[in-house]
Order: C-alpha cells, then structure tokens, then sequence
C-alpha cells in the first residue's frame, strides 16, 4: 500500500506511467504544477510525441489558500471522484472522463481540458458561450432531480446522504458565506474603501435573518446531491461545451445552493464589467447577455426539471398532491435567489475572492465593481423569499447603478 505523500512533478509522471494504459510503456512525458485553486495540487502531463495527456489532481492534508495551519480532510478526493463519476452517468458529456482514483495518495486521473478554458477567464475577456444555459440547466436538472427524493429510490437515497457527508468541507461554507461576513471575522477580507460598507453588514438585522434562514436550508435540507461549488471557476467552456469540475465540495443540500452559485458568478462578472468592457456600449450589451443568459438558465432548468419529473418522478405524493409542484419550484426558485446573493456578498468582504473584481487594477473602479456586487448580493438576500420570477433577480441588477 501506497503511503499519502504530497506529489511533485517527477512523482507525479511515476504515478502517471503506472496507470493502465494511459501512455505506452516507453513514453517521453513531460509534467507541469498547474493547481490556481485554493486547495488542491493539479499536474498536467502530456506525450509529445502523440499529443496524450491526462490531468492528475491531488487533494493536499491542508488548505492551500491559507497554509497547514488550517488542515483539511484527504477523504474530499474520494467525494470528488464519486461524484464526477456520478455526474458522468446522469449528465454525459458535461464533466471529465475519470480515468483513476488512489485513495492513499488522494488523488484522480481524469481527462484533460486543455482544449477549453476556465469560464470566469473567458467572461473576463469578453468570450461568450452560446450554449452554456443550455448544457448548465440540463447539467443541473439532471444532476439534481435524479439524486433527490422526487427522481431515485427514497432508501438509495438515504445511502447516498452517507456516502457524501462531507462535514469539513460544508463548515467551510457554512463558516465563511453563512457568518464571517456579518462579523468581525478574521477570515475576512477586503479593500480599507469598503470598510463602511463591511461595517454595515455586521449590523443589519433584516440581512442577518435572511442569512440565518438561508444557513439552516444548507445545515439542515438534504434535497439533493449539490456540485456545492459551482462557481464559473469550476467550469471548463468553449463556445461549443462545457464541462463541470472540482465537486470536492458535494453534499446533500439545497438545491437553489448549485443554482444561486450559477447566478450568483455570472453577476459577479457583471459588476466587474465596469473594467473589463472597453467602453459604455460594449458593457451594456455584455451585462444584457449576462442577464439573458441568467434568465435562460432559469427557464431552462424549471422546464427541464419539471419534465423530469413528469417522466421519472418516483414520489406518489409529491406528483399528485394540487398545487404542490408549483410551490416546490418556486421555493427552488427563491432559495437559488437567496443563495445568489449570499455568495455575492462573501466574494467582496470573506476569505477568497473572485478574480473577476479583485484582478480590477484601477482602485476606482475596483471600488465600483465591489461596491455594485454587494448592492446587487444584498438586495437579492432581502428579496429572496418575496420573489416570484426569475424577473425579480433581473430587475434587481438592472436597476442597481455603476457608482
Ligand atoms: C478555504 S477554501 C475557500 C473557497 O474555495 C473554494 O472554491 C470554495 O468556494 C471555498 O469557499
Ligand atoms: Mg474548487
């Protein structure tokens, strides 16, 4: 048995070479470091000679961002790799193959994505992605309703809430979305312009129920199995595909938690357009395709979801009783409202920011992106329960003004 060691790039092409089949036995490989997240080390190895490669992620016994002074569970490797495995299986095409997983080093061999780019890189340089409502909605319909109580066996069901407890990595959320930024955290972090504005958020009750309502959904409401971190870095696009990464995160939670996460990135780079659109014109017409595709998601994972349900749903009661789908999808559509907005807010004052605002050069506008993300993240809080349609989340960020 293999002991647990952190991998380096020589170690890691041994690794590489012993997998099955992945490079002929003689192969010239050559091995690139390339993990930018926050806790993980990610070699990239390829054969020149014929152009193979295959990703290797490792999880590290700590968290990177911060240091081994904060150590974190190896056992999110094996959650990751189950759950890509899972997302494989109900969502084809839309996540990475899975070549390899070595419970003793914590580590997953999967499919390289060179060939696409990592979304929030690709909104910051002004790409679109014409079908990404499409894949994103079928990728969280499908996910999402055949790992809930509505769409598989109610007893599997229960195996699976086990098999993906996954308690280090929900106190992280829960811990930095769902309480540092209303306190006087040490984990918190943000620009000395913001102070009044991080200040106001430790002090505002109506904010502080909100939160407190939206924290116990994740502590408490095991509805499906959630990606837990769908943040447009952990999406690999092209105009043509996406794909799903790094659920390292997953857990049995609120739905609305994946799809606030969605809306939530994209309107984190809506804020950031006031840098990276050249001029007035092109930001407006950016932020209109941002909004427009937010909408599209929504529309497109309520009919797909619905749908689902219609061909699959195994729960008697739930299909049956008047009025209870529509409450359901609109709880659905609340809750991704709420969650959009918590995790807006802890992007600007908490640990870890995005880089959408925060690689900003001008302090200027920097201020301005951070300060438009927090009016937009704050408002959607208070909105949440009160919402109707996706139009409410629309309106919302069309009507909060570029200081
Ligand atoms: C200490 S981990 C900080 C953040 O990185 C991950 O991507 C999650 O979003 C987490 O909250
Ligand atoms: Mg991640």
């Amino acid at each position: 048995m293999t002991a647990y060691r952190p991998l380096d790039e020589e170690k890691a092409i041994q690794i590489a070479r012993e997998i099955n089949q992945l490079f002929p036995e003689n192969a010239e490989l050559s091995c690139r470091e390339i993990g930018d997240g926050n806790l993980n080390l990610v070699f990239h190895i390829t054969d020149a000679a014929n152009g193979a490669s295959v990703i290797l992620k490792q999880a590290l016994p700590y968290a990177k961002v911060v240091g081994e002074s904060w150590p974190l569970t190896l056992d999110r490797a094996r959650i990751e790799s189950e759950k890509l495995m899972l997302e494989g299986k109900l969502a084809p095409g839309l996540v990475p193959v899975v070549y390899h997983y070595d419970a003793q080093l914590a580590l997953t061999a999967m499919e390289d994505l060179s060939s696409h780019h990592i979304m929030r890189r690709g909104l910051m340089e002004g790409t679109r992605y014409p079908l990404f409502s499409e894949h994103i909605s079928t990728f969280m319909a499908n996910t999402l309703f055949f790992t809930s109580d509505l769409g598989m066996n109610q007893q599997d069901k229960k195996q699976l809430v086990k098999a993906f407890i996954n308690p280090e990595l929900c106190k992280i959320t829960e811990d930095l979305i769902f309480d540092d930024p209303y306190t006087d955290s040490p984990n918190n972090s943000y620009d000395s312009h913001l102070e009044d504005a991080a200040a106001a958020l430790r002090t505002d009750g109506e904010l502080h129920l909100e939160i407190a309502l939206l924290r116990e959904k994740f502590l408490t409401q095991a509805q499906a199995l959630l990606h837990g971190d769908l943040h447009t870095g952990s999406i690999f696009a092209t105009p043509e595909s996406t794909k799903v990464i790094d659920p390292e995160f997953a857990f049995y939670g609120p739905i609305g938690f994946d799809v606030g996460a969605v809306f939530a990135n994209l309107l984190l780079n809506y804020a950031g357009q006031v840098h990276w659109s050249r001029d007035e014109q092109e930001r407006a017409a950016f932020r209109t395709y941002l909004l427009r595709t937010i909408e599209e998601i929504w529309n497109a994972f309520d009919s797909k979801f619905r749908a689902l349900w219609d061909q699959h749903g195994v729960d008697r009661m739930a299909s049956s009783a008047p009025g209870y789908r529509e409450l359901y999808m609109k709880r659905l559509l609340q809750d991704s409202i709420g969650f959009a907005g918590a995790k807006m807010v802890r992007r600007i004052v908490g640990l870890s920011h995005v880089a959408d605002i925060d690689q900003i050069p001008d302090a200027a506008k920097r201020e301005a992106a951070q300060r438009l993300a927090l009016a937009i993240g704050t408002a959607l809080i208070r909105r949440n329960r009160k919402a109707n349609s996706i139009r409410d989340l629309l309106e919302i960020a069309a009507t909060r003004e570029d200081v």
